[in-house]
């Protein structure tokens, strides 16, 4: 029989077990990617790549020619908490039990290049990383972590100059010269433009600073990755993973161009530059997007014409996805970040984090994060999957899915570059827009049940048990660093700091000469993160974002569904009574800059027919209360994605009460542990919506205190 008759034979067959047609069971993707029910060799017709070998352009079958087989990924978590002191002692024991490789999370502090002692960083110091002030608290983050054998890495973009520099002096002083220290620094800006948040001068002279670190790296650090390009943080905001593969990719041809500029030999640094995406649950297709990666940057660098091939492959890291991990039923989590975890290793990437199952609401305990670390060591030791190299080569759904995702996203690389390339399109908007709508619209399918999270919106307990979780004392935290900073300060000798920084900002202004380099001075002589960073500022200013809502997304999801009509139908009947459209500000309060809940919030409710006023980023509660009497609002939503909500909602409803504006009701929505409930209601919050809130429950509650305050 030939092959066409026995595919029709198949159709027909499935056509009868089914009872109905087969393009019913097409799942159309967010991806604009039709998956069908079953794959064939006909859908192999047309693709290049699959004679190709692993460690052999184009590299889609991975970087090396035998990848787990030679050598396993590194087993790399990121991880970071309140002292330096205590961040140590969490690496030691984590490299003791398995852990291979050393990874940073700062404090939104330290990412916003502010010193721990800065008024507005109060809520903020210690809490979703550890607070680095000077080359003083980096020795003790590393102490006794031979920093010549164990590879570092360090998610830092805004302040990356003084924590490079600092990461640099603290090595030396370890007896470690910099030629030997290996790792990588995150040091990709683009990405905080659209995503992340943690800038702090305008997107240029941004990208001028990463040019420099790829300068001076190439030049001083040969072990060492000068830039993590990273993805994830897209995917993480609610990119589908075409718009994460092709952004993320663009960024890395606009970075490449960059160093160019500086004169550089693309053989010199290419090598060097790494990648770091997010996998979430979508198991083949996220494996599929590793693979698709590797064969678009293969395609983007020869247009540099290196002369090595190891200028041409994309090596990457990849950490499970925190967006899929959820409060309720919280050990659901394990499960969700074992098979993530799985197909990042079928994707074959060369370092990988593991969420711990707590993460959806605090960070790691040591039992969960023991449990994230044993999921991968149990991939490495136990499943065999070390054995073979790209086991799912020859799959006609892995393949042509490969295919299909490279595609796409060469089409979206090929908009960015009609516009101009990244920084242009970043400046436009264009990728913060799209990842906007997507994140709204796959709200929407969350909410209507389109899309099933097991424990959330179908199979919900009754009853949930509460777990333990971690908690930082903030306020000790901080104490202690401003005790520290102090003594530095009375320590070092005044004159070589200004110097240094006199210097550091000569160099930055004049468009002369390596930010780093000179930044190494300023460390050495003890010069903070917060001086470093203010003398950049001055030379470079500060970037300020203009928040922007989506609009008519989550609104055309639910058009014509009773639930949603009737709550439309309720908004417009107090509208009526109050001769007003009810207004509701979004606020983010401190330096955290995780704003895809806040934006989804303004625009769903902006679709009900709120009234949304969408408040900048990294207000302090003065500053909130300021804005909120100003425009008058009814409502103040809180939005709190970084543990700082217990500082910083009583200190808004205080601020609102000195300002004589009591009757606004303030309600604050986020990652909020359940055992802060209480705590939040006792200081004048009137609701709170932890993760997995349901937007239409969170608007109906809303609505609910609105009237009742009418009512009283
Ligand atoms: C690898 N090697 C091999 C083989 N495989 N040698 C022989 N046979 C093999 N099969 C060699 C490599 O060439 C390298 O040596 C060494 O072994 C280490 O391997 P690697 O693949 O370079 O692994 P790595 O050192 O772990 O580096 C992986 C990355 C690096 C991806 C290149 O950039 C990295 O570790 N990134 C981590 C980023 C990270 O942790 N980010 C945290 C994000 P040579 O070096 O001598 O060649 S935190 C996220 C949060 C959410 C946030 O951002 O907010």
């Amino acid at each position: 029989m030939k092959y066409e008759e026995q595919i029709a034979g198949w159709e027909q067959l499935a056509r009868s077990e089914l009872r109905g047609e087969i393009e019913g069971r097409i799942w159309h993707t967010p991806e604009g990617i039709d998956i069908k029910p079953l794959y064939t060799a006909n859908d192999l017709e047309g693709n290049d790549y699959l004679g190709s070998l692993p460690g052999e352009k184009p590299f889609l079958r991975g970087p090396r020619a035998t990848m787990y087989a030679g050598r396993p990924w590194t087993i790399r978590q990121y991880a970071g908490f309140s002292t330096a002191e205590a961040s140590n002692a969490f690496y030691r024991k984590g490299l003791a039990a398995g852990q291979q490789g050393v990874s940073v999370a700062f404090d939104l502090a330290t990412h916003r290049g502010y010193d721990s002692s800065h008024p507005r960083v109060e809520g903020d110091v210690g809490k979703a990383g550890v607070a680095i002030d000077s080359v003083e608290d980096m020795k003790i983050l590393f102490d006794g972590i031979p920093l010549d054998q164990i590879s570092v890495s360090m998610t830092m973009n805004g302040a990356v100059i003084p924590i490079l520099a600092s990461f640099i002096v603290a090595g030396e002083e370890q007896g470690v010269p910099r030629a030997l220290l290996s790792g990588t620094i995150q040091n990709d800006i683009l990405k905080e433009f659209m995503v992340r948040n943690t800038y702090i001068y305008p997107p240029e002279p941004s990208m001028r600073i990463v040019a420099d670190i790829i300068e001076y790296t190439s030049r001083e650090m040969p072990k060492f990755n000068s830039i993590s390009i990273s993805g994830y943080h897209m995917q993480e905001a609610g990119a589908t993973l075409v718009q994460e593969l092709a952004f993320t990719l663009a960024d890395g041809r606009e970075y490449v161009r960059a160093a160019l500029k500086k004169g550089l030999d693309v053989d010199d640094f290419a090598g060097r530059l790494s990648f770091f995406f997010a996998i979430g649950m979508n198991f083949f297709m996220e494996a599929a997007k590793l693979r698709a990666a590797r064969l678009l940057w293969t395609r983007i660098m020869e247009e540099f014409q290196p002369k090595k091939s190891s200028s041409l492959i994309l090596r990457t890291h990849c950490q499970t996805s925190g967006v899929s991990l959820q409060e309720q039923d919280p050990y659901n989590n394990i499960v969700r970040t074992a098979y993530e975890a799985m197909s990042a290793v079928l994707g074959g990437t060369q370092s990988l984090h593991t969420n711990s199952f707590d993460e959806a609401i605090a960070l790691p305990t040591e039992f969960s994060a023991r449990i994230a670390r044993n999921t991968q060591l149990i991939l490495q030791h136990e499943t065999a999957v070390t054995k073979v190299v790209d086991p799912l080569a020859g799959s006609y759904y892995v393949e042509s899915l490969t295919k299909e995702l490279a595609d796409a996203a060469w089409t979206l690389i090929e908009e960015v570059e009609a516009r101009g390339g990244m920084t242009k399109a970043v400046i436009e908007g264009l990728p913060k827009r799209l990842i906007e709508e997507a994140a709204t619209r796959r709200q929407a399918a969350i909410d209507r049940g389109a899309e099933v999270i097991v424990g959330v919106n179908k199979y919900r307990l009754e009853n949930e048990d509460q777990i333990n979780i971690f908690d930082i004392d903030n306020k000790a935290v901080r104490e202690a660093q401003v005790d520290r900073i102090e003594k530095i300060k009375r320590q070092r000798n005044p004159k070589s700091v200004a110097a240094a920084l006199a210097v550091l900002e000569r160099t930055a202004a004049s468009g002369k000469g390596n930010i780093l380099e000179v930044a190494i001075e300023g460390a050495r002589a003890r010069a903070t993160v917060g001086e470093i960073s203010d003398a950049l500022r001055r030379a470079f200013g500060e970037h300020v974002a203009t928040p922007k809502v989506v609009r008519e997304i989550y609104g055309q999801a639910y058009a014509g569904e009773p639930e949603y009509e009737t709550l439309v139908a309720r908004l417009v009947a107090l509208t009526g009574s109050l001769g007003e459209k009810p207004r509701i500000m979004v606020a983010k309060l401190g330096q955290d800059g995780h704003d895809r809940g806040a934006k989804v919030i303004a625009s769903a409710f902006g679709d009900i027919g709120f009234e949304v006023i969408a408040g900048a980023l990294f207000q302090t509660p003065d500053e909130a209360a300021d804005l909120a009497v100003k425009s008058k609002v009814h409502v103040v939503g809180m939005s709190s994605l970084a543990a700082g909500h217990k500082t910083l909602a009583p200190q808004l409803v205080e601020a609102l009460k000195m300002r004589g504006a009591d009757e606004i009701i303030v309600v604050v929505g986020g990652v909020v542990p359940r055992k802060d409930y209480e705590f939040l209601l006792n200081h004048g919050i009137a609701a709170v919506f932890g993760p997995g809130t349901n937007v239409l429950e969170a608007a109906r509650a809303v609505l609910d205190l609105m009237e009742g305050k009418r009512r009283n």
